[in-house]
């Protein structure tokens, strides 16, 4: 009985020592593992001399001082840790929100993109992609527009130092496509296009476009209107007001410009339409004989229309975004909205 309570007396001073759960288990070594100082006090004891009531004492003290020990040693271990874990997260503020996953969206204007790509795949378009960064040639002088033609400063260009240019239109594309396919061939060409100017609501320095050129015998400005018009009710789902005027782009004879109605303001004038109630979105007309010659078809045997819809504009009317510096600014709340429109 001695003995227990001096095994008792040494564990306690020793388990205050313990300092780390290393200590806490060689501690658990030392006294209730298989060799340890519990089992050797039960060995040492001869139980044939003790009296039945002396035996069943000691059994008693001798499992009262076992699950003591273990109860300790597991306390111990249990205020180790937490002080451990304190330690390591000592600015965690448990009662914070987590910061949770948030579901990624299309930008809306992949998502007009996708729609016209659609639209026009089913009617025998095939798709190119062009080169953001440009040969002159192609963005000029290949669309009837010589060096010395002011048309060119109609476009205020990023020129590179290697005389190359950052695509202004996506017309650029059209006598790649012409050089690639020849006649007849029909295809659209969505892009990113690249213009020197001050932004405001409707003009940015970086913006999309989508090209659409079309050539085969006898096309007309008809063809052309009648695509157009299937073009608008397709993406807007409903009946837009436009209006066809005279437009010049050196690489269509005759050129037009179709405006659409604000879908902003509903004609009556704002920021986005500049207060003309109008919104310049499809500029387009019959290509022009000097462009067909460039891309190296007959225009004696052959006729073309062509289109520069303005593809950020479009996703401005569609979606009702007013200004279209939203699309760059990188403002994660104005994209958010377009999590469900996928
Ligand atoms: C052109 O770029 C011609 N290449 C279009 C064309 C193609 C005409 C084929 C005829 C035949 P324009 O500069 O108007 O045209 O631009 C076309 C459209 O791009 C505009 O109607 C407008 O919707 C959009 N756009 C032009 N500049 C900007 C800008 N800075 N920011 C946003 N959209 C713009």
């Amino acid at each position: 009985m001695e003995n227990i309570d001096v095994l008792r007396e040494g564990f306690e001073k020793e388990k205050e020592s313990c300092a780390s759960v290393e200590d806490v288990e060689a501690l658990r070594l030392k006294y209730l593992g298989r060799k340890g100082l519990l089992a050797q006090l039960r060995k040492n004891v001869d139980f044939k001399v003790l009296s039945p009531e002396k035996r069943g004492t000691f059994g008693k003290e001798f499992n009262d001082l076992k699950t003591l020990m273990e109860s300790s040693i597991e306390a111990q271990l249990t205020t180790l840790q937490e002080r451990m874990v304190a330690k390591k997260l000592p600015s965690i503020d448990m009662t914070l929100p987590g910061s949770g996953h948030t579901l990624g969206s299309m930008h809306p204007v992949t998502l007009v993109r996708l729609e016209l790509e659609e639209i026009f795949m089913s009617m025998g378009f095939v798709i190119e992609t062009g080169f953001e960064v440009e040969k002159e040639y192609y963005n000029f002088d290949a669309l009837n527009t010589p060096f010395d033609h002011p048309a060119r400063e109609m476009q205020d260009t990023f020129w590179l130092t290697n005389g190359m240019v950052l695509r202004t239109q996506t017309s650029a594309v059209q006598v790649r496509a012409l050089e690639k396919y020849g006649a007849p061939m029909k295809m659209i060409a969505p892009g990113r296009c690249f213009r020197y100017e001050t932004i405001d609501a409707s003009h940015e320095n970086t913006f999309y476009q989508l090209e659409g050129l079309m050539v085969d015998h006898n096309i007309s400005v008809a063809n052309l209107i009648s695509v157009m018009k299937l073009l608008l009710s397709k993406v807007f789902h409903r009946e837009v007001v436009t209006r066809l005027r005279p437009g010049y782009f050196p690489f269509v004879e005759p050129g037009f410009e179709l405006d659409i109605q604000c879908l902003i303001c509903g004609g009556s004038g704002c920021r986005s339409c500049k207060n003309s109630g109008w919104i310049e979105l499809l500029p387009c007309g019959l290509v022009h004989p000097n462009v067909l010659k460039f891309g190296g078809v007959d225009p004696d045997v052959w006729s073309g229309f062509a289109f520069g819809l303005g593809l950020t504009r479009l996703a401005m009317m569609k979606y009702g975004i007013p200004n279209i510096r939203l699309f760059n600014s990188g403002d994660i709340r104005a994209l958010e909205q377009f999590t469900t429109a996928v």
